[in-house]
């Protein structure tokens, strides 16, 4: 478990993603050596390291993992592929809803009270505020705190470069190597905008949606389709006053939910109530959701989709690339910009435009 690591006394420790420079695989210190010498590890002791739990191993290899140094990155996909055959028997689970609806208090709860049964839980945090302010987990790293510091607990934040709608490309190898670390329950937090749900129920198990009270408020502004990816629905701060209004809210979801195509075969999504701030509920959810592996496991929905997520990923990478390659020369970027120039002023239609983009890298 968590106690082998012998440099990291506290999850809080965690690595800022791929701008931190604290565990020396950062850009700049490649920079100084990488024409001299190649950047070389010893991949097998990080593999033994990370399977006994180091959190700085783990934290480095994620690192690489996300790197966008060439060197690094083969590394890192070395190091996976090593670590690979250790992942697959846990629990993901993707929480989502909008911003202030308590995701980060409810994980900070529910995680904490699973480590407390022993379970050791990664968090792979998402913070709304990255992409402005150029950090990461930090606006949400003071309610994790107690979390945090729990010996069987683990949080990664996402960095803020090349994510997809809030989800960084490297997320799901990040969760794998947590996996192979040892961790049997990972949380992944979401913004509540954008592709980001899409892409994480894409990676999970289970998908969770945080909501507030007063459905029909709610479900004004609230997609069809969030909730119809969702595995259940959590109405959270079911507490003080706000309690009674809170069950009544989880009456109406159910109603509408009664109307509403499952995200998973067999299987109705419930409506419950929880108070991450008071910790109730939290038991309740997590029987739910070991509801939930026992069945789907049964109907061989939990392999199946699995398998099918590994191949989604497999062409969301293809895509990925196919961009980054084409855009990776200059020449590229700089045609791009003047023939978006044209596209605006209107000189040329935007088919003509990509038609003229194409054309000429086939010239080359
Ligand atoms: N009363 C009450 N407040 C809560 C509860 N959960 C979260 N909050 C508060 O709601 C605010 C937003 O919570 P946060 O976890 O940051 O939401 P996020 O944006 O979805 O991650 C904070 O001020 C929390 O203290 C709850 O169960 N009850
Ligand atoms: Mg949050």
């Amino acid at each position: 478990m968590a106690e082998t690591d012998k440099t990291n006394q506290s999850a809080m420790h965690v690595m800022g993603g791929i701008k931190s420079q604290h565990d020396g695989v950062g850009k700049s210190s490649v920079k100084k050596f990488s024409k001299k010498k190649p950047f070389v590890i010893d991949q097998a002791e990080y593999v033994q390291e990370v399977r006994n739990g180091s959190r700085l191993h783990l934290a480095k290899t994620i690192t690489l993992i996300e790197s966008t140094v060439a060197d690094q990155q083969t590394i890192g996909q070395q190091l996976l592929k090593e670590l690979l055959q250790y992942t697959g028997n846990t629990i993901r689970i993707g929480i989502t809803g909008v911003p202030g609806a308590g995701k980060s208090t409810f994980i900070e709860a529910f995680g904490k009270m699973l480590c407390d049964q022993g379970y050791k839980v990664a968090v792979l945090a998402i913070d709304p505020s990255s992409s402005l302010t150029g950090g990461s987990i930090l606006g949400d790293k003071t309610r994790m705190e107690e979390l945090a510091k729990h010996p069987n607990a683990f949080i990664r934040p996402s960095p803020s470069a090349g994510t997809l709608g809030g989800v960084h490309k490297k997320s799901r190898e990040t969760m794998l190597i947590c996996e192979a670390a040892g961790y049997d329950v990972i949380l992944v937090e979401t913004v509540g905008v954008g592709q980001s749900e899409t892409i994480v129920r894409g990676m999970v198990d289970f998908f969770l949606l945080l909501a507030l009270t007063g459905a029909g408020d709610e479900l004004q502004g609230m997609k069809k389709g969030i909730m119809e990816l969702a595995d259940a629905i959590i109405v959270n701060k079911a507490d003080g006053s706000n309690e009674k209004l809170a069950k009544k809210t989880v009456a109406e979801y159910k109603q509408i939910l009664h109307f509403l195509t499952p995200s998973s075969p067999n299987w109705t999504t419930p409506a419950l109530a929880v108070s991450s701030l008071y910790k109730t509920g939290l038991d309740k959810v997590w029987e739910t959701i070991q509801t939930f592996k026992k069945e789907m496991l049964l109907n061989n929905v939990w392999q199946y989709r699995r398998k099918e997520q590994t191949v989604a990923w497999f062409k969301t990478m293809i895509v990925d690339r196919l961009y980054d390659d084409f855009f990776s020369s200059t020449d590229k970027k700089q045609e791009m910009a003047q023939l978006e120039g044209l596209v605006r002023d209107g000189q040329v239609t935007v088919s003509q435009a990509v038609e003229e983009l194409f054309s000429s890298n086939s010239k080359q």
